[in-house]
């Protein structure tokens, strides 16, 4: 049994109803106002899409970060994502651990590869969140950026039950919130604090930071945004409703994600 109760699976929403799904011929929004698509399953051809990042020979890092108790998600995350993370590509996983002499045996495929980066252990979530950005934005920067065109971001306590391919690739990747996508903007869980600097009224849509990505230099620019605005928030001891999430929608906010991949990607 898993240490915390709830966990989400990528690619088989259970808070999705069918009437979001794309395959069954219901109205869904396919395009933002500002022209970028919005990828659900059955409106592309996956093949298309792999040859052409093949071809380019893209290359993807994702990162996950493993902390404490959450380190016993970690071998069920990445055997899932060897069965369904963008296949055929070269993906190498970033895990960031405070145990990395127990990261587990897994198998991974030719193209694939794993390294382990040290980190802390923070028990308050404020701090956990602002290392991760810190984290991402410096592995980007003296790893990443010399071997990977992309990167995306994981959290741990999740699994892949289906495709997660190159379709989802994009200069800048934003996941629309499953547990948002029908409400209502004032309904949106954005941070209403006026003494924040995550605060905003509405956004255009509520995405989730359990998975975000894009080309390295965006994830790095939306990681030092993000670590910022966290710092800066700490200074003046306010702390956003959402944490990294709340920064994350400001930063889409300001900053239009190229793609967004519909609530069916989680
Ligand atoms: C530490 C303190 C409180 C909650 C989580 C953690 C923690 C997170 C940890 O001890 N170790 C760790 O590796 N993490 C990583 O952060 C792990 O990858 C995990 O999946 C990810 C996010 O934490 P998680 O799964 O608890 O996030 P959520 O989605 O349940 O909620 C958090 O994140 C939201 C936005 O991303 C909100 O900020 C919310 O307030 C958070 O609790």
């Amino acid at each position: 049994k898993l240490p915390v109760a709830r966990e989400g699976e990528l690619r088989r929403s259970i808070n999705v109803d069918d009437t979001l799904d794309f395959t069954a011929r219901k109205w869904v929004e396919t395009r933002t106002s500002w022209k970028a698509p919005i990828i659900w399953e059955g409106m592309f051809d996956p093949d298309l899409y792999d040859q052409k990042h093949i071809q380019n020979q893209s290359s993807v890092a994702l990162t996950v970060f493993a902390v404490g108790r959450y380190f016993a998600y970690l071998k069920t995350f990445l055997t899932s994502a060897e069965r369904h993370f963008m296949l055929g590509l070269k993906v190498t996983y970033y895990v960031f651990t405070d145990q990395p002499e127990k990261i587990p045996p897994v198998n991974l495929g030719p193209l694939r590869s794993m390294k382990v980066v040290l980190v802390k252990k923070y028990s308050r979530w404020h701090d956990v969140s602002m290392m991760r950005m810190k984290a991402i934005s410096d592995t980007i920067e003296s790893e990443i950026r010399h071997r990977c065109n992309y990167v995306f971001c994981f959290h741990v306590d999740q699994q892949f039950k289906g495709r997660f391919g190159s379709e989802a690739l994009g200069d800048s990747v934003a996941l629309l919130h499953a547990g948002f996508f029908k409400t209502p903007k004032e309904g949106c869980t954005y941070d209403r604090n006026p003494k924040s600097t995550a605060f905003m009224r509405n956004g255009d849509y509520y995405y989730n930071a359990a998975v975000f990505g894009g080309l390295w230099e965006n994830v790095q620019n939306l990681a030092d945004y993000c670590f910022l605005d966290i710092m800066e928030d700490k200074l003046n001891d306010v702390e956003a409703q959402w944490h990294d999430e709340s920064h994350l929608n400001k930063y889409f906010w300001l900053h239009k994600p190229s793609r967004l991949l519909s609530p069916k990607y989680w």
